[in-house]
């Protein structure tokens, strides 16, 4: 069984928000990994400083409905492992840090009060959790200790908890309208990926679908899913799989980075922004437009002149 698309392809546009420890460094939502940080490492330099004292959801879910978007896809958490929900299985998650609290329920509140729908982004790799190995994409990935200590985890424990909060995140949160899962990869010099197997996707996507039936889910547990989700580019024509045209939403950033940076220069205009918007529609496809809110919880003010720019343009052609 898959959930009803209909809303989905009517909808057409969507806010992505990466939110995260990373977003304090402002460089890069996976920058654990490019610098090569440990869990503790990282963990160590952000955790505390984490203090969005400007957050305010019912801004961000304005801006977003201003702009034309029908839905909203929240990280709930990303690659670095730290959970913005107050997730009863870690203590790496907001309400301990400055934040104090669950960011997540207040962030659906406010879109679901404005009639659009809410997903759920959920990072499948985790850099944090004691029992998740090391593979290609690893932060520890040359790291020779690491790799050897690696051998003795238990990922079957990792499964668990990502099983766990999966459950957590569907039925603690009202109707969840999508589920947006992040992802498989490949073996490389040496180095496993991961994929099917390691998340045990086929169960994964049992238990999703019994708790919530009407659910969408995307392609990145390796098996299927109700939505292909072609990365960053632009589809020449309508995305088909098996000669079969498919339901589809490309994800894209303002300048490149998922997570805020402040230092991006490769920011797109508006008019660019728009022109996408149509070539996608054009195609059969949606459009899912990221903002990186910043540490302090705001957006930058380059997003919301992209959005303000967008909404101009949505209230002129109705
Ligand atoms: C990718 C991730 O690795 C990026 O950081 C981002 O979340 C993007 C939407 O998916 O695969």
């Amino acid at each position: 069984t898959t959930g009803d698309s209909g809303w989905f392809t009517h909808d057409r546009f969507g806010l992505f928000i990466h939110w995260g420890l990373y977003s304090l460094a402002a460089r890069h939502e996976w920058l654990q990994s490019r610098e090569r940080l440990s869990g503790e490492k990282y963990r160590n330099k952000y955790f505390n400083k984490f203090d969005p004292d400007l957050y305010d959801p019912e801004l961000w879910a304005q801006l977003s409905y201003d702009a034309g978007m029908k839905y909203a896809v929240v990280t709930t958490k990303h690659h670095e492992g730290f959970c913005l929900w107050d997730s009863k299985l870690t203590d790496y998650k907001a309400p301990n840090t400055p934040a104090g609290r669950d960011l997540i329920r207040p962030m659906a509140e406010a879109f679901r009060e404005r009639g659009m729908k809410v997903g759920f982004y959920h990072s499948l790799i985790d850099w944090h959790h004691p029992h998740y190995t090391i593979d290609t994409k690893h932060p520890l990935r040359v790291d020779e200790e690491a790799i050897a200590e690696s051998a003795r985890k238990d990922f079957a424990q990792y499964r668990d908890y990502l099983f766990g909060q999966t459950k957590e995140l569907l039925t603690e949160y009202g109707d969840v309208d999508l589920m947006f899962y992040d992802f498989s990869f490949p073996e490389e010099n040496g180095l496993p990926g991961k994929g099917k197997e390691d998340w045990k996707s086929r169960e994964l996507i049992k238990l999703i679908r019994e708790l919530q039936p009407n659910i969408l889910l995307n392609d990145r547990l390796q098996i299927g899913g109700d939505i292909t989700t072609p990365e960053q580019y632009l589809p020449t024509k309508w995305v088909q799989i098996d000669g079969k045209r498919v339901v589809w939403e490309t994800p894209h950033t303002f300048s490149g980075s998922w997570g805020y940076h402040r230092d991006e220069e490769s920011w797109k205009s508006v008019d660019m922004l728009v022109k996408m918007l149509i070539d996608v529609v054009s195609k059969g496809g949606n459009l899912l437009l990221n903002v990186g809110p910043t540490g302090r919880g705001e957006f930058d003010e380059r997003s919301i002149d992209r959005l303000r720019g967008i909404g101009d343009w949505m209230k002129r052609h109705s």
